[in-house]
Parts: C-alpha cells; structure tokens; sequence
C-alpha cells in the first residue's frame, strides 16, 4: 500500500478544528486530528508545507518509522505545534492500519483490557448553589465521575464557567479576552465549595478539580490540604509544570491526588514527574502528544511508577481524537479515567462517529478503524473562524498570571 495524497480540512462547526486525511492507493482513507485552539493555523501549515510533502510514496503500514522519520527528520524537536502535527499522521495511520486489518483500533493495541472506559463530565454554576445543581444533574444522567469548577464571588469570570451549564468555550474571541484573577478569592472559596458538593452527592461519586495552573506550589500545597476531607479523584494542573520539581513541594504537604500534563506534548515533559512519583494520573493526550504511537510510550513510562492515564477531553480536542483517545483507554493497562466533554450538534454533524456513552462509561464501538469519519461537504459549511483563549491579569494590578 502506498499514501497518494493527504489533505488538511479546516472547519468551524461552532469551535475550529484542523483535520488530516490520508488518501492510499487501495483506496482506504484514514483521519487524524491536528486540533491546537487557538493556534490552529500554525499546525495547518507545518502539515501542508513540511509534513504532507514527506508523505506521498510511503508504505502507511510503517507507522513507526514515519513516526521515527518526523520526529527525528524535521531536526527541531518537540513543541506543541509540531506534535500535534504528528499526531495527526500517526492517529490516521492507525486508522488506516485498523481499516486494512478489518478491527477496531483498540483490537492492534492489545485488545480490550475494560469492559468500558470511566469518563468524566463537567459541571459547572456560577456560585457553590448552581454547581452543587449541576453535580447533582450529571449524577443523575449516569457520570460516576464529575468535575466541578463555580465562579468565585468578587471574580467575573473564572475559568470553567461559561454562560451555558451545557457547553463550555473558552476561546470565544477574536482577540484575546481578558479575565481578573485573585488567588485569595479562589483560595476562600474553593474549599465550601466541594464541602458542600460532596455533602449533597455523597461518598460514591468521584469530584475532581480543575486548577488551570494559577497558584503557585505552595499555595496549591495549601488547597490540596484543605480538600483532603472531601476525598478528590484528583486535583488538576495545581501549578504550571514546566518546572518539574515544583511539583514535589506540593507532594510533600498533600495526599490529594494530582494530575498534570494537558498541555504537555512529549514524555521529556513527563519524565521528572513521573520516576520521582510526583503526580497519580498523566493527562497527555492523542492530539497533544505525538499520537497513539508516543502516548502509549508515556504510559509504560508510567505505569512503571503506578501512574495512571487521565486524557484530557475538552471540545477544542475534536471527536477524532476522542474516537483514538477511546480505543487507547480501552486497551492502555494502566488506565484511570478519561475526561469527556460533549461536542455540539453542529460538531457532531461533521463528524460522524462509533463511540457511545452509557452509564458514565464510553466505548469506542466495533467499527475497523478509530470509528471516527469527517463529512467534508458538511464541513465546507463551517469556515474557519479566528478564536483565542482568554487571557489573565491580577485584579489587583493588572500583573499578567497564568489563564
Ligand atoms: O482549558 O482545552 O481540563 N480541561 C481544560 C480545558 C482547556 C482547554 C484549552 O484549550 O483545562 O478546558
Ligand atoms: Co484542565
């Protein structure tokens, strides 16, 4: 088999997202995501100027050494731009490679080692009342699993809270927005916050937080104590992580579990974390980190040191790499949870998919591939649409912090 052609898709069905299909010669096509919100273009282009080029001629079966060949062969490794990239040709040779083969993706893995994958869902209010709502109502459609943000009196916008409960965006604008951010208030706030969720769900219900990155690791030592009553799955990006060792200040004082690494991209940015056992759960994902291919390096590196898997799944990550992302989990041994936002309708139409959610669990479904296809005349009525994360400034100096 040989590749004769690869496209990049751009489309706006509601948010951005930048799709690569492979085109053979025996007529199997293949998708992988490319999705980097709010950088979009930029991995558009590294694939349509410097990878697709590359391509044309290879064997699509040889996934490791296309992958070996674009990681080693651009000479400039790493960075987000250029791993999403990959992981756009790796996740659609996979997909190629599972159709060829006749068997959903997860079956090439190693097989199921789950009956399904835990997800996790999003609940969100504007005080600890609508949160406290909202937690009860994912209860209630099945999650066994659920993340609770609330914005924090004093504060107009927080990260996590949007104006629906339903769906979350958070690049909403052309150019950046910005929000104020007290540590303070967050710091007051947060702790009655999940008193009170947890008192309302019970012990049963998994609670997880996410800290976007905003404190600092001292302050989060403080906030993973002060949540330790409330029994977190997890306590999420507590402190920025390009300094590992950060994270070992926040160990030493907490046994709330941590999870990092959304925004990571390769197992160079994992390493210190996981072999000195600073973190619980990994949440590099698909699309982020190198595809299938170098995510499954990540978590054999990890389960070496009893960390588990926790992907990121927000809806700037598109159904493709939720479709690869499922077949991952259900085969990947040490597997924790995996997060799980809901695509609109528009996005859904686009791209039509296998994966199903029951109960609070996902399954990626037996369809030979990753399951996941993109109907390109729907697409071609959703262009492009420029859109930035927000930005965030100290309220009380206008100092630049961490959104
Ligand atoms: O802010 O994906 O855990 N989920 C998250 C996400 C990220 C977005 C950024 O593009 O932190 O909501
Ligand atoms: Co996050």
């Amino acid at each position: 088999m040989k590749i004769t052609a690869a496209r990049v898709i751009v489309c706006s069905p509601g948010r951005n997202f930048v799709t690569l299909k492979i085109e053979t010669d025996e007529g199997l096509t293949g998708i992988g995501d490319a999705t980097l919100n709010g950088r979009e273009l930029s991995v558009a282009s590294y694939l349509d100027d410097h990878v697709i080029p590359c391509l044309i001629g290879r064997d699509p079966h040889q996934i490791e050494d296309i992958w070996q060949y674009l990681y080693k062969g651009a000479y400039w490794r790493r960075g987000p731009v250029t791993m999403s990239a990959i992981a756009a040709v790796d996740t659609a040779l996979w997909d190629i490679k599972a159709k060829a083969a006749g068997l959903p993706l997860y079956q090439l893995l190693g097989g199921a080692s789950r009956t399904g994958v835990m997800v996790y869902g999003h609940a969100n209010g504007r005080d600890t009342e609508q949160t406290v709502d909202e937690v009860l109502r994912y209860r209630d459609m099945g999650y066994k699993a659920i993340r609770a943000q609330s914005g924090v009196p004093g504060l107009e916008k927080v990260y996590g809270v949007g104006k629906s409960t339903v769906f979350y965006e958070p690049a909403d604008a052309d150019l950046p927005s910005e929000h104020d951010w007290s540590t303070e208030k967050y710091l007051r706030h947060t702790p009655q916050l999940f008193d009170q969720v947890r008192a309302a769900v019970g012990p049963d219900i998994h609670l997880l937080h996410d800290v976007h990155h905003r404190l600092t690791p001292i302050e989060a030592a403080r906030l993973g104590k002060d949540l330790e009553p409330f029994r977190l799955f997890w306590m999420e990006d507590a402190t920025p992580a390009e300094n590992q060792d950060a994270f070992r200040l926040i160990r030493q004082h907490t046994t709330t579990p941590l999870a990092v690494g959304e925004v990571f991209n390769t197992i160079w940015d994992c390493k210190g974390l996981i072999e000195n056992q600073l973190i619980d759960y990994i949440r590099t994902t698909v699309v982020h980190a190198g595809g299938i291919t170098h995510l499954r390096r990540i978590a054999d590196l990890a389960s070496l040191y009893q960390v588990r898997t926790g992907s990121h799944g927000a809806t700037d990550l598109s159904p493709v790499c939720m479709g690869a992302a499922l077949h991952f989990d259900l085969w990947v041994p040490n597997f924790g949870i995996q997060e799980y936002m809901r695509h609109t309708d528009e996005t859904d139409a686009v791209f039509p998919h296998a994966y199903t959610f029951q109960d609070g669990f996902m399954h990626p479904g037996q369809v030979p591939g990753h399951g996941v296809t993109i109907d390109e005349a729907v697409a071609a009525k959703f262009p492009y649409q420029r859109a930035y994360l927000p930005v965030n400034r100290q309220q009380h100096d206008g100092t630049l912090w961490n959104w």
